[in-house]
């Protein structure tokens, strides 16, 4: 059966990393058998969490993933239009590769108080040495890399600026519809659950989440999902 390796379950949400639960919530969405297993980036292949072991082959990536499913299993995407698909792709886009460095910035450099929820849901399980070290070596990685992407560059309140400027765009093409292309769920709703519930549904205070907590039919659709989709998680 095809595994997925990914964080441990943390803060009753499906996944701390937005792309270990797009991922998962597309093999839910698509009815794909699967088990999961814990790991930490360290031993992933690119050194980042989700991979997959499907009948020998390991693949790694979010994306990759995604395309690897679609042509084994179950594409969800396979009735859209092609202008649909163009959005989808420039959206998940928008989600993974930028509001996502937002979320990142606020969870392990914006305020003590969420560095310290983070890495308590990340590095608990560690002994206490190894904890500790490892806590400080990832955070002073990855505050390099939103340095290095850009975000970490800008004032918070500069930053949180261009994050609302997502949440309205995705808030504004989801409108009054159960998911962003109608009554079905495909990639797109996967990609945006993953981020959105990581934003809006865990114990990471900022204007960010606060902005998103007032789009009602964001906070819907994710409630939707979780009701849906993850009734039993625990
Ligand atoms: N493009 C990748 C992104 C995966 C990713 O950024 N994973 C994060 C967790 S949310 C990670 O494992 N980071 C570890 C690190 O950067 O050291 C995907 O779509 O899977």
């Amino acid at each position: 059966m095809l595994k997925l390796y990914q964080f441990e379950r943390t803060w009753g949400i499906p996944n701390l990393s937005p792309f270990c639960c797009k991922v998962e919530t597309y093999l839910r969405f698509a009815g794909i058998d699967y088990e999961t297993k814990a790991a930490l980036p360290t031993t992933a292949p690119k050194g980042k969490l989700p991979y997959i072991v499907d009948d020998g082959t390991t693949l790694a990536d979010s994306r990759f993933i995604l395309f690897h499913l679609k042509s084994t299993y179950r594409d969800l995407d396979d009735e859209l239009p092609a202008t649909d698909l163009a959005i989808s792709v420039a959206l998940q886009r928008l989600i993974e590769e930028h509001l996502f460095w937002i979320a990142l910035y606020s969870r392990w450099q914006y305020t003590d108080e969420n560095w310290q929820t983070n890495k308590t849901a990340i590095f608990s399980a560690l002994p206490p040495i190894v904890r500790d070290l490892g806590a400080s070596v990832t955070r002073r990685n990855i505050l390099k890399q939103i340095y290095g992407q850009g975000t970490g560059r800008h004032q918070s309140e500069e930053i949180f600026t261009l994050g609302k400027e997502d949440i309205d765009a995705l808030a504004t093409f989801l409108g009054s519809k159960s998911y962003f292309f109608g009554v079905r769920p495909t990639t797109l709703d996967a990609s945006a659950f993953g981020l959105l519930i990581n934003i809006i549904g865990c114990p990471i205070e900022s204007p960010l989440k606060d902005h998103g907590l007032t789009k009602k039919n964001l906070v819907t659709f994710v409630d939707r999902i979780m009701g849906q989709y993850y009734q039993h998680i625990t």
